[in-house]
């Protein structure tokens, strides 16, 4: 494809390692390419491979579980201290005070993680509330300190992780920090301290830097230093801090929040993989080591009122969403001021372990889809030689159509508990184009109850044409991210073949965005004008219809109708989109977040 041509001439063009910019004319216009090659294939390689870990996020603020003088707080639970701006005397001594897990089990805990097929464990050892949850020296406000627990944590999860080889990382707030005076920043501690005279230097080397430092110095091998936040943070910052982890812990991983999210520039070769927004599956398909990190409830801390857990099948779609996309599903849990996880979630993650018993090759080590454009039925992820599609709709008529695979099939079978399950297929060449439609028969029924997995092994080295072509029910998908873009025209246009002629109603389906507590479809009543083979309509975009999107939690799909289309004939055509305001950056905050195009044949009666 000419986007891909486009990266690969570009590839050789750079450096080895660091970081440099060049001008390109890409999709039309001229934009700066920011390039980066970071030399770290070597201590990436456990990390492509495990794909799963476990997010955990527990402070004192689970002391007050999200409640506070007696009302309900909404939100997200960690940030009750700034939200409701508990002063931190009170903070130390009502909550901290009482904070007395005595049923955290450093070993069961790790085992919860193990079982659940994860292989590394992230934990929070300074959330922005500043509380230390292990014993520090450069600072009392901390666990050993300061609660009745009197105990390190984070010491008995690191003896527990090396015991069951489990990985184990930490959580460091580096720039937000509401205990400590020079802390100054935007979430700042205002209702404690006049920042008149604060001075943000002193706070980095009075505690970011050291805590990090004992962090990385008294808990054995740590493989990940997992960073937030960084909003506005210099940049010689995360240098210092990047390489003081590096000097203390060579292999160590560092996340992309060590910086500005969406920060371009030298120093970007500092961290290791890209951390991708809460809860936020990414919509491209090619992007290079990056983590989802997702809830399994409304809030990554600990709330009383907060049982929205998610099912052990939505956390399998998830996590084999993610990785057929390329990444790593961090997952977290918030265990409860007496150190236990919800026993509804332990559960959950239970039965996904199970299921990864049987059916984790999908996953471990797996690759994401070769294909340039997403299925209605489900994911794909591939190892050398073979493709797993991982049903999630179980199709209509009871068969599976991949069209583009152009290496011929050598067996089809689906995974079960018993071994392998035979399933027939054919293969053959689509009239008039050199593309190969697979068509699968399924089992009767969906052999596993959380995600059904069909192998297909193929000889040779995979080859692929991308060309878009229609499926077996001549429903045809444009992904957004496929579209030839001329962004300052407001443009995007693809180009697709139509094997079955006649009358189609053209959808177009975006995803509400903002912020994860305020959910909100961002770009109707916009007019904009769709062009199928030069004949032009114009359209309002308006809310259709609202799928629902578990794979983005909160943000659901919505539908809108935007005209109907008549194709008289087979062949290549084009679709264009123009005038619409999408939202091209990443974390979607502004314009319409649109997902694709789907051309969907109207039956004739
Ligand atoms: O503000 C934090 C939030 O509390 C939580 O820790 C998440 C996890 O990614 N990070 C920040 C928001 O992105």
């Amino acid at each position: 494809m000419k986007k891909n041509v486009i990266r690969c001439v570009l590839m050789c063009l750079f450096p080895l390692t660091g970081f440099s910019e060049v001008q390109t004319e890409a999709a039309g216009n001229a934009a700066t390419v920011h390039h980066v090659e970071r030399d770290n294939d070597e201590r990436l390689a456990w990390w492509r491979e495990a794909k799963f870990g476990l997010f955990v996020h527990w402070g004192v603020y689970v002391v007050l579980a999200g409640e506070y003088q007696g009302e309900t707080v909404p939100g997200i639970g960690e940030w009750i201290q700034y939200k409701k701006q508990i002063p931190k005397q009170e903070y130390l001594k009502d909550y901290a005070g009482k904070f007395n897990p005595t049923e955290f089990n450093a070993n069961a805990f790790v085992r919860m993680a193990r079982d659940a097929g994860m292989k590394f464990i992230v934990i929070t050892a300074k959330h922005h509330d500043g509380f230390a949850m292990y014993d520090s020296a450069v600072s009392a406000y901390n666990m050993v300190d300061a609660t009745p627990y009197g105990k390190d944590p984070l010491k008995a999860l690191a003896k527990a992780c090396k015991k069951y080889d489990i990985r184990l990382g930490f959580y460091y707030s580096h720039r937000i920090d509401w205990e400590h005076p020079d802390a100054i920043c935007d979430r700042y501690n205002d209702w404690d301290y006049n920042p008149t005279n604060a001075v943000f230097d002193r706070y980095w080397k009075e505690k970011s830097m050291p805590q990090v430092k004992e962090l990385l110095s008294q808990y054995g091998d740590v493989s990940l230093l997992w960073v937030d936040m960084a909003r506005g943070l210099d940049i010689k910052y995360a240098r210092e801090m990047a390489e003081m982890a590096r000097s203390l812990q060579p292999d160590i991983l560092i996340n992309s929040r060590i910086m500005d999210e969406g920060y371009e520039g030298p120093g970007m070769e500092l961290w290791d993989y890209e951390t991708s927004s809460d809860n936020y599956i990414h919509p491209q398909l090619d992007m290079k080591d990056w983590e989802a990190i997702v809830t399994t409830t409304d809030s990554w801390g600990h709330k009383k009122v907060d049982t929205n857990f998610r099912s052990a099948k939505q956390i399998v779609q998830v996590l084999v969403s993610v990785v057929s996309k390329g990444g790593n599903l961090l997952l977290n849990v918030g265990p409860d001021a007496t150190g236990v996880v919800d026993p509804a979630i332990q559960q959950h993650l239970k039965n996904v372990g199970v299921w990864l018993d049987h059916y984790g090759e999908t996953v471990y080590s797996a690759k994401g889809t070769p294909f340039s454009r997403t299925h209605d039925w489900g994911v794909i992820t591939r190892k050398p030689g073979i493709l797993y599609l991982n049903v999630f709709e179980w199709p209509a008529g009871g068969f599976i159509d991949l069209s583009g695979l152009q290496n011929k099939v050598k067996s089809v079978y689906a995974l079960t508990e018993e071994g392998k399950l035979p399933l027939s297929y054919k293969q053959k060449v689509i009239k008039n184009t050199s593309v190969h439609h697979l068509n699968v028969m399924l089992p009767d029924r969906p052999v596993s109850v959380l995600n059904t997995v069909i192998a297909v092994e193929h000889e040779g080295d995979l080859e692929i044409d991308q060309s878009m072509v229609q499926d077996a029910r001549c429903i045809t998908r444009l992904d957004f991210f496929n579209a030839e873009r001329d962004d300052e025209a407001k443009k995007l246009a693809w180009d697709f073949n139509v094997l079955r002629p006649g009358r189609y109603k053209v959808k177009l389906i975006s995803s509400e965005s903002q912020h994860h507590e305020n959910p909100e479809w961002v770009g109707g009543g916009q007019s904009a004008t769709l062009q199928v083979n030069g004949k032009a309509t114009e359209f309002v975009l308006k809310q259709d219809g609202v799928l629902k999107n578990f794979n983005q939690i909160p943000w659901n799909y919505v539908i809108s109708r935007i005209g109907d289309v008549e194709f008289e004939k087979p062949g290549d055509y084009t679709l264009e989109l123009s005038g619409l305001d999408l939202a091209y950056e990443k974390y979607r905050t502004k314009g319409l977040a649109l997902n694709y195009v789907e051309l969907v044949p109207i039956e004739q009666p």
